[in-house]
């Protein structure tokens, strides 16, 4: 398999994470969403990471989608999302709110980057930085110890633990450790596991400057 994007995409990290915990070997083709736009397209009509190239030759598209076939290849017993039931409704629901954090924390950083200071529509950042805000809030009242739902690692804590390492990087100023105690341990909990350590992202693998 062939996993398509850079490690400091919270979404292209969560499917590497992914993979490294079932143990499943693959190899990356770190191409870049601005200079590698052509290349990326032709994998992914929306010019988005990850993409997910199968031994079959199939290419997946979208994160969730690709851990779906991920956690069918591994099996129940070993999935990271339980088949059904009241823990995997949770586990769902942690997932929707920490994808809709980097959503907005994405969005936040291009308004910025691709917008003189004076151009940056204020409006439009205060509502992102509420949403980020109230969705960091919300995990953390829901945060066990010391994995989200306590006592066995899912994919939320791979999801939340992703989405964490790439708000410190853009934006640390919005994750201070005082309002947020559970998901900082949560987070460097998360950040000790070999499967994290083995996909963090490299110094080139940078966003460019907007011009
Ligand atoms: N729902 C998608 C979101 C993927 C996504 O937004 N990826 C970002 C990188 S962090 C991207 O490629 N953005 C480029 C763009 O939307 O123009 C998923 O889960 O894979």
């Amino acid at each position: 398999m062939i996993l398509i994007g850079q490690y400091d995409s919270p979404f292209v990290r969560r499917v590497a994470v992914t993979l490294a915990h079932y143990h499943m070997p693959f190899t990356r083709n770190p191409l870049s969403i601005f200079g590698d736009a052509e290349k990326v397209q032709a994998l992914n009509p929306l010019l988005r990471v990850p993409a997910l190239v199968l031994e079959s030759g199939e290419t997946l598209i979208d994160s969730g989608a690709i851990l779906d076939h991920l956690d069918e290849q591994a099996g129940p017993a070993r999935a990271l999302i339980p088949p059904h039931g009241a823990e995997r409704r949770k586990i769902l629901q942690a997932m929707a709110v920490s994808t809709g954090i980097s959503e907005k924390i994405v969005a936040l950083f291009f308004e910025r980057l691709f917008h003189k200071k004076d151009a940056v529509s204020h409006t439009l950042e205060k509502r992102q930085l509420s949403q980020i805000a109230h969705g960091l809030a919300h995990l953390e009242r829901e945060c066990g110890s010391p994995w989200f739902i306590d006592s066995r690692m899912s994919q939320a804590d791979v999801t939340i633990g992703c989405m964490l390492s790439h708000l410190k990087l853009r934006m640390p100023e919005l994750f201070p450790a005082t309002k947020y105690p559970k998901l900082h341990a949560l987070s460097l909990h998360c950040e000790t596991r070999d499967e994290f350590v083995a996909c963090r992202p490299g110094e080139d693998e940078t966003v460019p400057s907007a011009s």
